[in-house]
């Protein structure tokens, strides 16, 4: 509740929405067209048509899978392709969105050139973890946001293939007990989350940070025959040293537990991804923006997430994020 009485701090301490802390962040750029308010204002209106449709999957019928593999040859749940349908749908017609990138498209979605408006690339797993809807498990949509150059519609993929220190954005929707929207524009994390009573995504920590450690490791260690030695070693030293596990395979739900309560979220080499599952650009990438603004750390085979300059759209990166103490960790034992 809150307080009523004439001390209060009425001034900085109200209700704020997504949609005004956008605007009062721009207004702090004098040279900020709007643009952000209206692709994010887009994202928030798709992930609130998204969560009620996740809500509503086994009333509504639309559990199980479609019947087809996507583009990485996985098969795609009927839920997968309605999502990605109302992004396309909430997101193509904002006049500044030149190109859009799904897990579940093989190629771009190229919208508009540069003469024409488009301004801005948005790269989007439209409901990631979505192996685990039929169980009532929290799945989530992840973006990232990149600027697009002049000519961009002539350079076809090459434009938009850009290492992620150069996300203007990031973020992700999380569908769990309540729906939760984290986002990062460079300027450290916010959280919001939707009130279902006024149909608003409402902040609820601003500036959050990642403890800087905590004993807690999130891999699928089922696979552990198929890790790479360095893992192996450092899952030894874990259980040695007194960690506990935590691991619902949804990236999403993994690394907003690890991005409040710390720990580390790992996904390592197999033998059936030996560049790891996940993916660069609308996996890795934003993830990796979010936690990094958080204070915490994010690499993969080769040093920092964020400084791999990717080949192709689609590309596979191993995943090692979350507290800065705990990746270092993690890091001893890949570096010896
Ligand atoms: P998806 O994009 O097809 O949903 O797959 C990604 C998901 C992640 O959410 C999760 O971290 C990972 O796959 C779990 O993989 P595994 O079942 O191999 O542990
Ligand atoms: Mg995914």
């Amino acid at each position: 509740m809150p307080d009523t009485t004439t001390t209060h701090d009425w001034a900085n301490d109200n209700l704020q929405s997504l949609q005004s802390h956008i605007l009062a962040e721009e207004q702090t750029h004098p040279e900020a067209t709007g643009d952000f308010s209206w692709i994010l204002s887009a994202i928030a209106l798709a992930t609130k048509s998204i969560a009620n449709k996740v809500r509503r999957a086994r009333i509504d019928d639309v559990l199980g899978e479609f019947g087809e593999t996507n583009t990485h040859g996985e098969a795609q749940q009927k839920l997968d392709l309605i999502a990605n349908d109302i992004i396309k749908a909430c997101l193509g017609a904002r006049a500044n969105i030149g190109v859009l990138v799904s897990e579940e498209d093989e190629e771009p979605m190229v919208l508009r050139t540069h003469a024409e408006g488009g301004r801005y690339a948005v790269l989007f797993d439209p409901l990631d973890g979505s192996s685990n809807i039929d169980f009532s498990v929290g799945v989530g949509t992840i973006f990232s946001i990149l600027r697009l150059e002049d000519g961009h519609a002539a350079k076809g993929v090459d434009a938009i293939l850009h290492h992620g220190a150069r996300q203007v954005a990031a973020g992700y929707v999380l569908f769990g007990s309540s729906t939760v929207f984290v986002l990062t524009t460079g300027n450290g994390v916010n959280m919001f989350v939707l009130d279902q009573s006024i149909g608003a995504f409402v902040l609820v920590e601003s500036k959050l940070q990642i403890p800087t450690q905590s004993r807690i490791y999130s891999i699928n260690e089922a696979n552990i025959d198929s890790f790479p030695d360095a893992y192996r070693s450092y899952l030894e030293w874990a259980h040695a040293s007194n960690y506990t596990s935590r691991y619902i395979g949804s990236m999403v739900a993994d690394v907003h537990r690890t991005l409040l309560k710390g720990g580390v979220f790992i996904y390592p080499p197999t033998e059936s991804h030996p560049d790891g599952k996940l993916r660069l650009m609308y996996e890795a990438n934003p993830m990796a923006m979010i936690i990094e603004e958080a204070g915490g750390r994010a690499i993969g085979n080769h040093g920092r997430i964020l400084e791999v300059e990717p080949d192709s759209l689609h590309q596979r990166s191993v995943v090692v994020m979350g507290s800065p103490d705990e990746v270092g960790h993690v890091e001893r034992f890949l570096n010896s």
